[in-house]
C-alpha cells in the first residue's frame, strides 16, 4: 500500500494530493494514509503535508544537498537554521562558531566532509568525503547544566533506532555514546556545551555515521564498520530523516523531565549492562560488572571490592 501511494504521489509531483483524494484512489481509511506517509517520510522520501492540501513529494532522490536538507527539517522546531557544507573542519566546530554570532538559533549543520573530525578527549574521528553522515545540531534546551549529558543518550537511542528502521541490522549501544553493530563501531557521538554553574548556554550535538566506507585506517581497521562494509547501502538523507523522527520523539520527552523510554531503550540495545567491564578514566582503569543504567543515564556498576557505584562519565571496554 505504501508503495501505490508512492506511485500516486509520483504521478502527481506538480501538484498537492488530499489525503481524501488518496484514500478514495487506494479504498483506504484517512488515517492508514496518514500512516503510511508517515512511513514514507521515515525512509526518507520528502513529502509536503499543508493543511486543507494535502501532500506533495518534493524530492525522492536520495541525495543530500542544501534543499533537500531544507525540505526535510521543515516539519522539526529545533532546527531553525540549517547549513550544508561541501567540506568543514569539524561540523561541531561550525555549530559552536554559529552559537556565539546567533546567540539564540538553534539548527543543524551537515557537512561532505570533515577535515578535523574529533572525537571526545581530544581524539581524531576520520570523516572522508562522502563516506559518512558528518553533522552537528545546535540546541539549547531549557535543561539545568547537569541534565545535558544525558542529551548524548537521547541521540544514541534516536540513531540506533534510525539505523535498524532503515535497514535490517540489530544495532547495540555501548554506553555511553557507540553504536555498535557486529562488535564493530559505526556511530559515535560527540557532546559539547556552553554553561554558567547555573545556567545552559547550548549543546552541539555531534554525530558520525560511517555509511560508504569499504576500508578504515589501520588503527581502527579491527573495530569501526559502516553500513557498507556490513552489506547495506542506505543514503545518509534516509538515515538522517529516520533520525529527526526518532530524534524529535524522545527528545521532547526529555524536555519534560522523562527518561523512562529513553532508557527502556538503551536497556534493550545495551551491549554493556549485565557484563563484566573496564571503566577507563584519565586517572585509571579499573574492572566492573555493569548492573544497570540508571534514570538520569548515569551507570551502575558493582566494583571489585562489590561494592555499588555509579559512572557518571568515562569510558567502558566491554
Ligand atoms: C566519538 O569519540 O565516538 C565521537 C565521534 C563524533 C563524530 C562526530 S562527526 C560530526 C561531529 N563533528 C565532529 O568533529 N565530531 C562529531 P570517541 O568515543 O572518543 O571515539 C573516537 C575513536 O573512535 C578514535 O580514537 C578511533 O579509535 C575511533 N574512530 C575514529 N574514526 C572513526 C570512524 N569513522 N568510525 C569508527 N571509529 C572511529
Amino acid at each position: 500500500m505504501k508503495s501505490k501511494i508512492l506511485d500516486l504521489l509520483q504521478l502527481n509531483s506538480e501538484g498537492y494530493l488530499s489525503g481524501e483524494q488518496i484514500s478514495d484512489q487506494l479504498g483506504i481509511s484517512r488515517t492508514a494514509v496518514w500512516k503510511h506517509i508517515k512511513a514514507l517520510k521515515n525512509e526518507g522520501y520528502i513529502i509536503d503535508s499543508v493543511n486543507n492540501k494535502g501532500y506533495k513529494l518534493l524530492s525522492d532522490t536520495d541525495e543530500l544537498n542544501s534543499s533537500s536538507l531544507k525540505a526535510l527539517c521543515n516539519d522539526f522546531d529545533f532546527i531553525q537554521f540549517i547549513k550544508f557544507l561541501d567540506t568543514v573542519d569539524s561540523t561541531n566546530s561550525e555549530a559552536k562558531r554559529i552559537a556565539m554570532e546567533e546567540q539564540v538559533l538553534e539548527g543543524l549543520i551537515v557537512s561532505s566532509e570533515q577535515t578535523k573530525g574529533k572525537g571526545r578527549l581530544g581524539r581524531q574521528w576520520e570523516s572522508e568525503k562522502e563516506s559518512g553522515l558528518w553533522m552537528s545540531l545546535l540546541l539549547r534546551p531549557k535543561v539545568k547544566p547537569e541534565a545535558a549529558s544525558s542529551i548524548t543518550l537521547v541521540s544514541a537511542a534516536a540513531m540506533a533506532h534510525a539505523i535498524e528502521a532503515c535497514t535490517s541490522l540489530n544495532v547495540g549501544i555501548k554506553w555511553p555514546n557507540d553504536l555498535i553493530v557486529n562488535g564493530k563501531k559505526i556511530c559515535g557521538i560527540l557532546t559539547e556545551m556552553s554553561a554558567e554553574i547555573n545556567q545552559l548556554h547550548y549543546i552541539v550535538l555531534g554525530i558520525g555515521v560511517n555509511l560508504g566506507q569499504m576500508s578504515f585506517p589501520v588503527d581502527i581497521i579491527d573495530k569501526a564498520t559502516s553500513l557498507k562494509k556490513e552489506g547495506v547501502e542506505v543514503s545518509g538523507k534516509k538515515i538522517l530523516s529516520a533520525f529527526l523522527l526518532a530524534f524529535s520523539n524522545f527528545y521532547s520527552q526529555y524536555l519534560e523531565g522523562d527518561m523512562s523510554q529513553i532508557i527502556s531503550y538503551h536497556l534493550a540495545h545495551s551491549v554493556t549492562v549485565g557484563k563484566k567491564v573496564q571503566i577507563i578514566t584519565p586517572i585509571e582503569t579499573r574492572n566492573a560488572y555493569v548492573l544497570d543504567i540508571n534514570a538520569d543515564g548515569s551507570l551502575l556498576v558493582e566494583n571489585e571490592l562489590g561494592e555499588n557505584e555509579v559512572v557518571f562519565s568515562g569510558e567502558v571496554s566491554v
